[in-house]
């Protein structure tokens, strides 16, 4: 049993309740039990989390007073302060969430460098002198872009968290945090965290509550100049209706995929199998950029499918707080119908279950690693998002072939493709229409890489250098001379 300590609202720097008193229950997805009761964002709530955060931004404040290399040093502290209590973090995290325990602490290690990546890029934002025509003399200034509204989902609860807070912080802004309703209570605790390293009041603040009413409220608010999602694209498409019907506020969506992982007949095969068993299988599945559709040439496909089944049987799944636990259960009950409806419906056109397929037991969330070859591009499994721990193995011939198959997706969020002949390998990097493509290797993301999606995956990106553009505007400043030099 690992230790609750906060459950409720966390708005300017306090721990308070739901102005309603209302609650919702958070449950442990390895058993299927609750946690505890969470203090539920309602539309008031939004209302006063948003004031703080826009008193936060005012002109003179605190925080906009604070030099950038001050905000560096404060993430930097946030950043030491996650490090101290990894391991409670991780516990709680796995606790709520259901992801394996080993997989979160190396999680962890990463976040806390993001935040440092992030710690240092805080004073090297700046604008440029512009050659203008005539006698004008131009330059532009990067300025935060103010309240900034973040939703995020339940498959990195922490990782999301930080990914989203790391740019907006950096640049200077404020931010009102909605976790997802299923994984509310690490959010809580980075909350308290924050307000230990020292960030003002009002500059960080995190509000649980439900998608249509704590989501809506923050995402159609008048005070909130950005929102950056993360989600399924059904809920990006809302996200967009929300600033059109509001006040034309920035928006940027990380949104689902469907992403092809490519493997040609030339591939060292124990190392294409490993690399797209963890394309697939890492977070069980549960990955937006989850090589979700394994393309296998045909010259390799029989046994390449053997190995594949091979690995996934190893796959050790079970109580995700125990060491050596590679899959715990899937999210929630929802989740788990899906997964299951998608095998079930993919098998109906075809498809064969080499193993796997089946829930395991009936307490918590738990799914076989399940491998599905003879899969085709009409097939449910190569269609839809499955989000779990499913390999669906497709048989291709020739390189023109697969770039269609691979592209012929609404989706455009990863890639990835397996060989030693590096014309092909920049062929289909350049042709597949994704916005990360990894070449021999998966899933390589580092704070310096920019990630976000093409298609209905979404845009703008999180990470890097690229992810600060979202959370800025140009001020341009002209300044009329008397000469020109
Ligand atoms: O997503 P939702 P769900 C995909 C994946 C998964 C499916 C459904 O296929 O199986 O989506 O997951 C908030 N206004 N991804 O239902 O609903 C919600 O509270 C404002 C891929 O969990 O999109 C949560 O905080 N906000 C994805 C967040 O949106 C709303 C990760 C995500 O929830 C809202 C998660 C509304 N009307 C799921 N409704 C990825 N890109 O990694 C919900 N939310």
């Amino acid at each position: 049993m690992v230790q609750i300590k906060y459950t409720k609202l966390f708005i300017n720097n306090e721990f308070v309740d739901s102005v309603s008193g209302k609650t919702f229950p958070t449950i442990n997805p390895a058993t299927g039990e609750k946690i505890a009761e969470v203090s539920e964002a309602q539309k008031e709530d939004v209302d006063n989390a948003v004031a703080a955060a826009k008193k936060a931004f005012e002109r003179n404040s605190t925080w906009r007073n604070m030099d950038a290399s001050q905000r560096g040093k404060l993430i930097n502290k946030f950043a030491d302060l996650l490090e101290r209590d990894i391991q409670y973090l991780a516990e709680l995290e796995v606790y709520n969430s259901g992801k394996p325990l080993d997989a979160v602490l190396l999680e962890l290690q990463y976040y806390a460098g993001i935040l440092r990546y992030y710690a240092g890029y805080t004073d090297k934002i700046h604008g440029n002198t512009i050659p203008v025509d005539g006698k004008g003399f131009t330059l532009t200034k990067k300025q935060p872009v103010g309240v900034v509204g973040q939703i995020i989902p339940w498959n990195y609860p922490i990782g999301m968290a930080i990914w989203k807070l790391g740019p907006a912080l950096c640049t200077g802004c404020t931010v009102v945090l909605k976790p997802a309703e299923q994984t509310p209570l690490t959010a809580l605790v980075l909350a308290a965290l924050s307000k230990e390293a020292g960030f003002p009041a009002g500059v960080i603040n995190i509000i649980p509550g439900l998608g249509p009413v704590a989501g809506e409220a923050l995402a159609m608010h008048n005070d909130v100049r950005k929102v950056a999602f993360t989600g399924s694209t059904d809920i990006g498409h809302k996200i967009l209706e929300y600033s059109a019907k509001s006040n034309l506020k920035k928006v940027s969506l990380e949104l689902g995929g469907k992403s092809p992982l490519v493997i040609f007949d030339d591939a060292d095969l124990e190392e294409a199998v490993a690399i797209a068993h963890d394309a697939i299988f890492e977070n069980h599945g549960q990955n937006c950029c989850a090589g979700s559709r394994t393309f296998v040439q045909a010259g390799i496909y029989e046994e390449f499918v053997k190995k594949a089944v091979e690995k996934a049987r190893q796959r050790k799944v079970g109580n995700p707080l125990e060491s050596g636990v590679q899959q715990g259960p899937q999210i929630d009950q929802p989740s788990l119908d899906k997964i299951l409806r998608i095998i079930a419906e993919s098998k109906e056109q075809g498809a064969k279950i080499e193993t796997g397929g089946s829930r395991i037991g009936d307490k918590g969330f738990f799914v076989e690693p399940t491998v599905l070859s003879g899969v085709t591009d009409e097939m449910s499994c190569a269609i839809n998002e499955i989000f779990g721990p499913v390999q669906s193995i497709l048989k291709f011939n020739t390189l023109d072939e697969v770039i269609e198959r691979a592209n012929s997706t609404t989706y455009g969020l990863a890639g990835g493709v397996i060989t030693k002949n590096i014309d092909n390998a920049l062929v289909f990097a350049n042709a597949v229409e994704a916005g990360s493509v990894w070449i021999n290797c998966y899933d390589y993301i580092t704070p310096q890489t920019p990630f976000g999606g093409f298609k209905k995956s979404g845009f703008g990106k999180d990470l890097g250098a690229d992810s600060l553009d979202d959370y800025l505007v140009t001020k341009v400043i002209t300044i009329m001379l008397p000469v020109k030099n």
